[in-house]
């Protein structure tokens, strides 16, 4: 492989030659970029096959992370960086003509995620490889992705998310991994094997697309396994062959296919126990292949579970153990409970998800029988625990009213749990699920999120990268807490002026793509205040947009009051059945449409909402923030790591005291972040009493109701019914996520804001005090915790 520029340019136009038959002058660009990639892919290849040689040979633990979504963003700069060859290659290419930005600008984000979860498991890919722990991902290969976002007229917008389209370079085809997945049918015992049997089964073919994560400084290179279905060489007898590739497509084709009908139910459980069967399949096959047989599965392997989606692998492990290899149900409990472990991710009743009981037994008889056996079994453990409790017994059971609860089986078939904040973690023990913790004391555990720093402040703001190195060196780059280094320098005036400066260039870089994508121009000297994460109600964006409108009509009303230059930007997907949260979005664009065009207030205020928001943009937004708004309502959001990544850009978070935040807070201090809004028990307390009146807050407060009248008068250039649905969400269901309760302290927190940005000084300070503090948010410290608490792994050894 090459060691130097001239080497890397030799294999480099030799390789355009015998691909395409051309020079690299004549090549065209998309040419260029796939040899470039190809050339990465196979250098990372020696690493590869070599980490998985001494793995084996090693008889080394591995975590498997299973999970619906892995949000990596592009690789192929990163493992550039990874590897060590960027500059080789930038310099390489530069000689040639070719600026290796306008490669990178042609790699698609690969569609295989959607929101925080498959950020999380995409970070966590990265620091695992970068501590050279060995260790797999599993999910399936979305042909489309989730969608991707445009805007007309204000709406979202929904298209199929095309990232195949110039093929995936960095993916190879494994199909002497393949495997067999069986779905219907029913199941019959056997007599003479004294075992059960799943006859007439509908097989779909599994073939996994393995993906390189290559480690930072380290020879270590990890998989991620994308499982594609394919038609099986068992075709169904009878069954038409166009409806079979029809259902046999369906399953790769989305992430997350709308659940609203019974139809999109089968399928998204049919994609859970897809990849999660195929997974399994392919860890047993690789064991076997090392270790006689499966009594030691678990200390050679550790599965996790990301969310409910992957809670199959409770039953199927259990199904592959007894019916396949003939092990006791108690000996292959113990396995199965010694090898997997879950993390929650959320504490809202729609995304624990369940399953209707005739559903999955008929999609998957023979795991359903065997999760009707875990049901019974656990019932009888809590009965004995409880002393014959039947009201805990109700609560905690698996099969309940018809349906399946896939969160309770999770907990009930993992040796760990974990929430992925202190607070959250807390809400998890001591309230929604006590019940459990009861049952299971010393299950459950904390594992604050963190984030990767090579992409999120290395790779995407090398800016910052350059100033933090000039002034603490560059150890903080391997070890993320030495970042710390940099509070002896915060109030240095020089330095705070650079940073200052590096802030100014990205909100440069950042102006200048709202320009290009949505003809507005801002003014760079504003406070760029920013919100972006998936939209949903509870984390509030309506209360954010809400006090964009009380700006706004205060501005109009009285000339005498004028606010600080501010620019608010969104950017938010929102589940293409969710009625409410496109609303939002049609309301923040029908907003900005009035307010960016008004010449009596917009040098003060200016609103954008980007387009599509995922990875790629988010690394140019982040490090132009000066705000971070973090204003869920406490106790829904479980951790957040947009909050994160925008502290370690020097960003200051607007927050509740909710998920990640509390954290963040008192690692900065009460100066360093502005606070505001209801404390989760004051929530509980409020919620418990039924004592909250959204009518009284109306009522009492001129500057709420001007802003609600506002949705159903006009104002915002549409007929009045466009936002009734949200005011009816506010107005007519009493205001369930608590907006205006927290109004008036939101708007002081924003009056704070506005003052302390003016103190130049001061601000620099905060920012600066902000990024010395972020180092405990890298996910290489969560990974550490992971591994010492629970995976409990070691390095890959030579
Ligand atoms: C998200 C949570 O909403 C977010 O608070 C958390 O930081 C993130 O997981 C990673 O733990 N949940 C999801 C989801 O993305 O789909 O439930």
């Amino acid at each position: 492989m090459f060691k130097t520029k001239e080497e890397f340019k030799y294999e480099f136009s030799k390789r355009i030659i015998e691909q395409y038959g051309r020079t690299v002058e004549e090549s065209h660009i998309t040419e260029k970029m796939m040899i470039l990639e190809s050339m990465v892919r196979d250098y990372a290849s020696v690493n590869w096959a070599m980490t998985k040689m001494q793995v084996r040979n090693n008889h080394q633990k591995q975590v498997h992370y299973f999970s619906m979504e892995f949000l990596i963003g592009r690789l192929l700069v990163n493992n550039m960086m990874n590897l060590g060859i960027y500059d080789i290659a930038k310099e390489g290419l530069a000689d040639y003509d070719i600026n290796i930005h306008e490669l990178e600008e042609l790699e698609s984000d690969a569609g295989l995620g959607n929101g925080g979860l498959g950020r999380l498991a995409a970070c966590f890919m990265d620091s695992l490889a970068s501590l050279s722990y060995p260790a797999f991902g599993h999910t399936i290969r979305y042909e489309y992705g989730f969608f991707e976002q445009k805007i007309e007229d204000g709406y979202q917008i929904e298209l199929p998310d095309q990232w195949l389209r110039l093929g995936n370079i960095w993916e190879v085809r494994k199909p002497k991994h393949a495997c067999e997945v069986k779905f219907w049918g029913r199941v019959e015992w056997d007599g003479q094997k004294q075992k059960w049997r799943h006859v007439n089964a509908e097989c779909i073919r599994a073939v996994p697309y393995d993906v390189p994560i290559v480690g930072n400084n380290t020879t270590v290179t990890n998989t991620l396994r994308l499982w594609k279905p394919e038609p099986s060489d068992h075709f169904p007898k009878g069954k038409n062959f166009r409806l079979y590739l029809q259902e046999v497509n369906d399953i790769c084709q989305n992430l997350y296919p709308d659940d609203s009908t019974p139809a999109g139910k089968f399928l998204r459980l049919k994609q859970q126990y897809f990849f999660v069967a195929a997974g399994l399949n392919s860890i047993v096959r690789a064991h076997l292949r090392i270790y006689p047989d499966l009594s030691n599965f678990h200390e050679k392997n550790v599965i996790q579970l990301n969310d409910t989606h992957p809670v199959l692998v409770i039953p199927e492990l259990m199904r592959i153990l007894i019916d396949d290899y003939n092990y006791e149900w108690d000996d292959a409990w113990h396995i199965v409970t010694n090898t997997c472990a879950y993390t929650n991710h959320t504490i809202l009743a729609e995304a624990l998800e369940k399953w209707p009981i005739d559903m999955m037994q008929n999609l998957l008889p023979r795991v359903y029988q065997i999760v009707d056996e875990i049901h019974k079994r656990f019932n009888g453990y809590v009965k004995m625990q409880t002393n014959n409790d039947e009201r805990i017994l109700n609560r905690v059971m698996i099969l309940k009213d018809g349906q399946v609860y896939m969160a309770h089986m999770a907990i009930a078939g993992s040796f760990s749990v974990n929430g992925v904040a202190l607070l959250h973690s807390n809400i998890l023990k001591d309230r929604e699920m006590k019940d459990f913790s009861d049952i299971f004391p010393g299950k459950f555990n904390n594992k604050t999120n963190g984030i990767t720093h090579r992409r999120w402040l290395v790779y995407s703001n090398p800016e910052l990268t350059e100033l933090l190195k000039n002034t603490i060196g560059k150890e903080w780059i391997a070890h993320p807490e030495r970042l710390s280094d940099l509070r002896r320098y915060i109030d240095d005036s020089i330095l705070q002026n650079k940073f200052l400066n590096v802030k100014y260039q990205r909100k440069i870089d950042l102006a200048n793509y709202i320009k290009e994508h949505n003809g507005i121009e801002v003014d760079v000297n504003s406070i760029f205040d920013i919100q972006v994460k998936r939209l949903h109600a509870y984390k509030r964006q309506l209360l954010n947009v809400m006090h964009i409108i009380y700006l706004y009509q205060r501005m109009k009303q009285d000339p005498s009051f004028r606010i600080y230059p501010h620019t608010y930007i969104f950017g938010a997907k929102a589940a293409p059945s969710y009625y409410f949260a496109k609303k939002v979005i049609k309301l923040i664009n029908s907003v900005a449409d009035v307010v960016n065009n008004d010449p009596d207030t917009n040098k003060y205020l200016k609103v954008v909402f980007i387009a599509n928001y995922g990875v790629t943009i988010a690394e140019h937004i982040i490090p132009a923030a000066d705000v971070s708004e973090q204003i869920s309502l406490a106790g829904k959001e479980a951790s957040g790591t947009s909050n994160m990544k925008f502290m370690m850009n020097g960003a200051i978070t607007l927050g509740t005291l909710d998920g990640a935040n509390v954290e963040i807070a008192e690692r900065v201090g009460d100066k360093n972040a502005v606070i505001f809004g209801l404390k989760v028990d004051e929530i509980n307390r409020i919620k418990d009493s039924h004592s909250y009146h959204a009518w009284d807050y109306y009522n009492n407060d001129m500057r709420i109701r001007k802003v609600v009248d506002s949705l159903t008068d006009g104002s915002w250039g549409q007929s009045r019914e466009e936002f009734r649905l949200i005011f009816d969400e506010l107005m007519g269901h009493n205001d369930e996520y608590l907006l205006l309760a927290d109004f008036d302290s939101y708007v002081k927190a924003q009056e704070r804001i506005n003052d302390l940005y003016q103190n130049k000084e001061l601000w620099a300070h905060m920012c600066l005090r902000n990024i010395a503090e972020s180092g405990y948010f890298s996910s290489d410290r969560t990974i550490e915790e992971y591994v010492q608490d629970i995976w409990h792994l070691e390095r890959v050894k030579k």
